[in-house]
């Protein structure tokens, strides 16, 4: 059975989320997910994500395409979150572009192109007009 593993925050849940997990779903058998700790997004971006780590981790584990979630807490944990899982491929955005082909000895490494025009921020900074 083919795994396949991807990372993110998936915070304010979005179609540009929605589309990479059915794209990454279809190179496998099993598709699994880290979601980023609101430990580790405060970390790297400097604040809180709107939605909490468990809200993030329900919506994402309810998504058809998803097999199973767990919580990534720091990103110099990839490699043992792949051997973890033992994934065959990992899938990133490509805002990501070649930050994660050191895995490669370790599995096959994905790029997709990002959904145009909608991210969290863009869809905060509509709200906040309103
Ligand atoms: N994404 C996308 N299209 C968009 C927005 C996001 O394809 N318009 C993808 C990103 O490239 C990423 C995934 O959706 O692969 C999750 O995006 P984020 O929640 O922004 O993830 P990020 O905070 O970059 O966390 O260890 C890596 C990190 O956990 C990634």
């Amino acid at each position: 059975m083919k795994t396949i593993i991807t990372f993110g925050t998936f915070d304010v849940f979005h179609i540009g989320h929605l589309r990479i997990l059915q794209r990454a779903e279809k190179l496998g058998e099993r598709l699994i997910v880290g979601v980023s700790s609101d430990a580790l997004n405060i970390q790297k971006k400097g604040r809180a994500p709107v939605y909490s780590q468990s809200e993030r981790m329900d919506i994402v584990a309810s998504l058809k395409c998803v097999d199973s979630v767990f919580l990534e807490e720091s990103l110099e944990q990839k490699a043992g979150y792949i051997r973890q899982f033992q994934a065959d491929t990992l899938v990133m955005g490509d805002d990501w572009a070649g930050r994660f082909d050191s895995f490669s000895y370790l599995c096959e490494v994905v790029y997709f192109p990002r959904t145009p025009a909608v991210s969290t921020t863009s869809i905060i900074e509509v709200i906040k007009t309103y």
